[in-house]
């Protein structure tokens, strides 16, 4: 193998599922037609201060407007697989009640779209996009936003439950509770630490309860399954082993404890216990939670470096806050994180193949019959379109190389053992890029915002070639 990652010429196992991955909010706009109700997203880019550029994804990528070329863009490279979100408030405009027929009948066109190409529809019913209604009855710190998530599953199940191939119940449960309630970097934007820890749980409690519900009226047997962001934590120095324990036990264990395990980490009850008593956890919820799951979702970008702070140098929040702004992570207060040695993406996080490779392989060791899908990988580069005698191109060298790097780890992670089924490329198209906006380019598609014009990338072409032949390219 090359210490590098950067391989070529190794051939994925027969089945394996390529495809690529969007959410609703970042790529439909259409914010307010067809009967869509306003989300929190809404609220939250249209408050002034919250978003780069005060950008909105009032019209995103346009792709409500698209759909037809944008499936046809997804079958001309091949993909099997397209892994997609549903804006509840399309469904229900206020969180509650009957569903919108107009709403559900664009999900229809889509997943019919998608069947009629042979691209299998991975379908997340959550990615950040709270019904503002719902908010304002205390949103994921509100145990009845669990139940009426479970509703709209329901809803969701009676209308697509004969042609959905994934259910995916919630997107980075972690950027919800943690971006949304404690550092307030998300929608809604509050900054209260013992909220996001009950949005913890009620999030994991809406996870539990929609599969229940999705079981009852599904008929084509799909797989159930929750997307994670997996922290890849390295600890610095002799108090490093101390500040990954908290930050794997407050970042990853307070989700995979009770959906894989059953129960919260003792742990982890025990670091936030100045800031809640956890009462909001009601005797049974556990078990309503740990639902077998057919595969677990991992989305993966970069790794974390963290030691205790000594108290003496500048202390150093995640992402790069410094001692400005609050921190996502409750009751590891003086847990310090840590500049990385690069190189780094657009997004400055730090480009580190063997972390994915690390995560796969620590999940199969930790629960070796969970099957694993990788459900996000991806990398924000600066694009610039050229003109071609061919027409339009994005020559984007870094983001191929990325690509190429992080497959080359997701292949070595399943010689070593690990039952991984399929890889969904971060994104298809550039999209919303939540508080950057629209200043970071994530996708393979390249969008023009002045007209809408999809340009596929030299890394999209590159796409095309591994999954077409299952096997990563030369060069
Ligand atoms: C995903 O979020 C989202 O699902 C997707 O919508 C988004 O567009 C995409 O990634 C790109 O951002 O550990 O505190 O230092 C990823 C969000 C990014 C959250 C890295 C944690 C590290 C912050 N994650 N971040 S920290």
């Amino acid at each position: 193998g090359n210490p590098d990652y950067r391989d070529s010429g190794l051939e994925f196992p027969e089945g394996f599922i390529f495809g690529s991955a969007t959410a609703a909010y970042q790529i439909e706009g259409a914010f307010d037609e067809d009967g869509r109700g306003p989300s929190i997203w809404d609220t939250f880019s249209h408050t002034p201060g919250r978003v780069e550029n005060s950008d909105t994804g009032d019209k995103a990528s346009d792709h409500y407007h698209h759909l037809e070329e944008d499936l046809d863009l997804m079958e001309s490279l091949g993909l099997h697989a397209y892994r997609f979100s549903i804006a509840w408030s399309r469904i229900q405009p206020a969180g509650r009640g009957p569903a919108n027929e107009k709403g559900l009948a664009f999900y229809g066109r889509l997943v019919d779209g998608l069947l009629a190409r042979g691209i299998r529809p991975i379908a997340t019913l959550y990615h950040w996009d709270l019904p503002q209604a719902l908010e304002d009855e205390g949103g994921w710190t509100n145990r009845d936003t669990a139940y009426a998530f479970a509703d709209y599953a329901r809803i969701m199940g009676e209308a697509l439950g004969d042609r959905i191939d994934t259910w995916t119940t919630l997107n980075e449960p972690w950027c919800s509770a943690y971006l949304g309630y404690a550092s307030g970097a998300h929608a809604p934007g509050r900054t209260e630490d013992a909220a996001a820890l009950a949005a913890v749980h009620h999030l994991n409690l809406a996870h539990g309860l929609a599969i229940t519900e999705l079981k009852k009226v599904v008929t084509n047997d799909p797989d159930f399954s929750i997307t994670l962001n997996l922290h890849v934590i390295r600890g610095e120095g002799e108090t490093g082993p101390e500040a990954v324990r908290q930050i794997d036990g407050v970042g990853n264990r307070v989700f995979l404890g009770p959906l894989l395990t059953g129960e919260y980490p003792a742990d982890v009850l025990a670091d936030t216990a100045g800031i809640t008593d956890w009462s909001f956890v009601w005797p049974g919820d556990t078990e309503i939670i740990h639902q077998p799951l057919d595969v677990l979702g991992v989305n993966y970008y970069s790794t974390t470096l963290v030691r205790i702070w000594d108290g003496v140098s500048p202390f150093q929040h995640s992402d790069g806050h410094g001692d400005a702004g609050a921190s996502p992570w409750p009751g590891a207060g003086r847990v310090e994180f840590l500049a990385q040695p690069g190189p780094y993406t657009e997004m400055g996080w730090n480009i580190e193949p063997a972390g994915l490779e690390e995560l796969l392989v620590k999940l199969h060791d930790e629960f070796p019959d969970q099957p694993l899908m990788i459900t996000e990988n991806g990398a924000a580069f600066a694009d610039v379109v050229v003109q071609e005698p061919t027409g339009p191109a994005v020559h984007d060298v870094e983001r191929t190389d990325y690509l190429r790097r992080h497959f080359t780890a997701a292949h070595r992670a399943i010689q070593r053992g690990v039952d991984l089924r399929g890889y969904q490329v971060w994104s298809f198209m550039d999209n919303f890029e939540w508080a950057y906006g629209y200043s970071k380019r994530f996708g393979i598609v390249y969008i023009d915002y002045e007209t809408e014009a999809r340009i596929p990338k030299d890394s999209a072409l590159w796409y095309r070639g591994l999954v077409s032949t299952g096997t990563i390219p030369e060069g």
